[in-house]
């Protein structure tokens, strides 16, 4: 197991692949007679014993509730709590943990944005600007604000199948009126990855906030936000090997000291009396009530384990399988392939001739390989792609290209089992 080297990350060489591969119980199991192959990454990762076990030892030993105690057990939640968003703190480069925040995932990270910096920013006739790739947390929580605030949503289009964002028109629609600028890193159904310190320096021109959504990037490549430059970021826990439930919103410390709370109880507080109360200090001024403990705990020891395999080596894996992917299934007669033809990350979309995504997926399955079908939460990219659904084959370090070679002739098998 390499949940040693996490701590000796710079004393010992970065472990193999078969190694890595061990540590996840998930991945070694037999699904409908067939070997498991999990690539529905994108949906949400598998976890590493040290993971498992953190959230265990957590629970065995040390449970009991942060901030309030004085006893042992509490110190020890707190510590581990606290612990841990200093890990993450530093897992992207922030300034200080104090501009960590604990949520429940990227969708509860944007909302919380939306719901205080965008009510206490935005007003009728300011813009915010999105682009036509964003999942539907990036959509929907800025359509709430728009109706509440009078503001106007303004899209960066995507360029058709190829799926990169049209720069050219940038220009165009990044106007002065623009407030907020909110934009995914990695498109999770076009495996785009988007130039965001470029997007950013573009925005800052015109005075815009910055939002990257990192659901797809945080744990797949080195994330730095002093080196992106933008304001807010938001990922989750889950998708980077971390336990469900947990995510992260990052923001500079002077936008969220700004930011009035979003959610009112315990903890947020620094006093309350029967008719006002006055808020905590960051971070805590954002988390109302008892937080995820173990689940930050294990989010910690998730990010330990990516640094022991090597942000940089998880994404060469990543988008070299990605690229091998690609090549393999373009062989393919009749497949319809989505988003960019180089530089992806480690996902595909894809359609099998006619045939709807649900039934690959669901054939797929009988095989005992694990993908997506559906709109991905993409309902309006779909739209635009001129499709409903597409099926989706999403990657991580702990695949392989044996795991590719079997996936494309599943495929093979499918066409043939649909007569196509
Ligand atoms: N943003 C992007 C780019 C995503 O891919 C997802 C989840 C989210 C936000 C929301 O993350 P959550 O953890 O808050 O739910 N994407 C997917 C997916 O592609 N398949 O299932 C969930």
């Amino acid at each position: 197991m390499i949940a040693e080297t996490a701590q000796l990350k710079s004393k010992v060489s970065a472990p193999a692949w078969d190694a890595v591969r061990a540590d996840f119980p998930a991945l070694h199991q037999t699904v409908n007679g067939h070997p498991l192959i999990y690539f529905d990454n994108a949906a949400t990762s598998q976890k590493p014993l040290p993971v498992i076990e953190a959230l265990d030892r957590y629970y065995r030993q040390d449970n009991a509730n942060v901030h309030r105690g004085i006893h042992e057990l509490s110190n020890r939640a707190t510590t581990g709590y606290e612990g841990a968003r200093e890990r993450v703190a530093n897992f992207i480069h922030a300034a200080g943990s104090q501009e960590v925040i604990f949520t429940r995932g990227t969708t509860e990270s944007i909302n919380l944005v939306a719901n205080t910096w965008g009510v206490a920013n935005l007003k009728p006739g300011d813009r915010i600007l999105l682009t036509e790739m964003e999942h539907h947390s990036n959509l929907v929580p800025w359509q709430l604000v728009a109706a509440k605030t009078g503001a106007k949503l303004v899209y960066l289009p995507v360029t058709g199948d190829e799926g990169l964002l049209n720069l050219r028109q940038l220009d165009a629609v990044l106007t002065p009126g623009v407030k907020l600028f909110a934009f995914t890193h990695i498109s999770n159904t076009l495996g785009t990855v988007n130039p965001v310190a470029e997007l950013v320096e573009r925005a800052r021109k015109v005075g815009a906030v910055t939002l990257v959504d990192a659901a797809q990037s945080a744990g797949h490549l080195p994330v730095d936000v002093r080196a992106l430059g933008c304001d807010f970021l938001a990922f989750s826990g889950h998708k980077i090997c971390g336990p469900t439930g947990t995510g992260v919103l990052w923001g500079r410390q002077e936008l969220l000291d700004a930011m009035p709370p979003w959610q009112g109880g315990g903890d947020m507080i620094s006093s309350v009396d029967f008719f006002e109360s006055h808020w905590n200090t960051l971070p805590h001024k954002f988390e109302a009530g008892t937080p995820h403990i173990a689940g930050a705990i294990g989010l910690a020891a998730a990010m330990d384990y990516l640094d022991a395999v090597g942000r940089d080596r998880i994404w060469r894996h990543d988008q070299e399988l990605g690229a091998y992917a690609y090549e393999s299934m373009a062989r393919l007669k009749g497949i319809r392939l989505f988003g960019p033809k180089v530089g992806r990350a480690g996902l595909v979309s894809f359609l099998l001739d006619d045939v709807h995504a649900h039934d690959v997926v669901t054939v797929a399955d009988q095989f005992g390989v694990a993908l997506r079908g559906g709109h991905h939460c993409n309902q309006p990219l779909m739209r635009k792609l001129g499709v409903a659904s597409t099926a989706r084959a999403s990657f991580y370090f702990y695949n392989t290209r044996a795991e590719v070679d079997r996936f494309v002739e599943v495929l093979r098998e499918i066409q043939r089992f649909f007569g196509v």
